[in-house]
């Protein structure tokens, strides 16, 4: 399996998130892509390349260009007021509030274009988050050069970001514009599957009305979990996309059992829409000791998940997204990409 990595997500490493009503360390930390690198080095997955540059027509293709300056230029605006310590959205744009006029203050910029305080900005956020879409670019390329699969392990994740607005730790959607480049590179169809624990409702938002990218998500019920708003069955898609979104939300304590009942589902979706493409938003805080989550999947339940996957028989990028058991995230994703192999 390729796998396509950088060093410059280190670059973004946030101070603390809000959970539970307090200050908590950030979960999505560097050290999670140096466990998953040592897991991927022991377990024989050794082919690894860096990232090329795509430039930002790349990201256009997903995202606003308001939105996309704003991620550009939100460090310097916040550090220019003399702050050093993370930049964090105090307001949302929530119901009865305009949503049609940015505000052009940093303090009020960060929350027009949030929907939590879950995405901290920080000094390296940009250069980070543009390694990482690239990351998932270039894995879509290589795949569409002929690659049978590649693995994008980018950092940070990106399945809540959605055309203009940050989400749970996700700035760019690299799963998204890894579709949409491989719509540029022609491809007719392309289906995003998505495994990460929370709904990917970012992905969602971003191609509900089409019908060239179908979009299918297995999470945790959203009456019960984050991202709350977004993800529940009735959720089929508008205008052109109506038939080309399919939601799974599962109950807390979903183990492997009612897990794969799902995921077959969406395997037999995708498999009747013929994609060129398959793009994995593989979380794996999906795991039963994931701090943040509550799903019961085993490391050898990831093998059997892999195994599906592939027995899809598709050209398939699998994009690093959620997973926050750090010392078991290296094997939880190696075991998924073992057991796609062996299909
Ligand atoms: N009590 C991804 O996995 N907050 N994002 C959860 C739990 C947000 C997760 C709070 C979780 C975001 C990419
Ligand atoms: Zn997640």
């Amino acid at each position: 399996m390729l796998t396509i990595l950088g060093d410059r997500h280190r670059l973004h490493h946030g101070t603390s998130e809000l959970i539970d009503g307090e200050l908590k360390p950030c979960f999505e930390m560097p050290k999670r892509v140096d466990i998953i690198r040592a897991r991927l080095h022991d377990a024989g997955f050794s082919e690894t390349i860096a990232p090329e540059a795509f430039g930002v027509d790349a990201l256009r293709r997903v995202h606003s260009d308001a939105y996309l300056e704003f991620l550009h230029d939100a460090w310097s605006e916040w550090s220019a007021l003399g702050r050093t310590h993370d930049a964090l959205p105090t307001i949302w744009p929530a119901r009865g509030l305009r949503q049609d006029r940015p505000p052009r203050t940093i303090d009020g910029k960060l929350g027009f274009y949030s929907m939590d305080a879950g995405a901290p900005i920080t000094a390296g956020t940009w250069q980070a988050i543009e390694e990482s879409a690239n990351i998932a670019l270039t894995g879509a390329a290589r795949v569409h050069n002929g690659a049978r699969a590649a693995f994008a392990l980018c950092r940070p994740p990106g399945h809540h970001a959605g055309r203009d607005v940050t989400g749970g730790y996700c700035y760019l959607n690299n799963a998204a514009i890894a579709a949409a480049h491989w719509l540029a590179l022609g491809a007719g169809r392309v289906a995003i599957l998505d495994v990460d624990y929370h709904h990917g409702n970012g992905t969602q938002s971003i191609f509900y009305e089409r019908d060239d990218v179908l979009f299918a998500s297995l999470h945790a019920d959203p009456l019960l979990d984050y991202p709350y708003l977004l993800g529940h069955a009735d959720e089929t898609g508008r205008g052109a996309g109506t038939g080309y979104n399919f939601n799974y939300p599962l109950p807390w304590g979903t183990a492997w059992d009612g897990y794969a009942r799902a995921l077959d589902h969406a395997l037999g979706k995708i498999a009747l829409y013929r994609p060129d493409a398959l793009v994995v938003s593989l979380g794996v805080d999906t795991f039963e000791r994931d701090p943040i989550s509550r799903f019961k999947l085993a490391s050898e339940d990831y093998l059997r998940m892999g195994a599906r996957i592939g027995k899809l028989g598709l050209p398939t990028l699998f994009v690093m997204e959620g997973g926050y058991a750090v010392e078991e995230i290296g094997v939880n994703v190696c075991n998924v990409l073992a057991g796609f192999e062996a299909a």
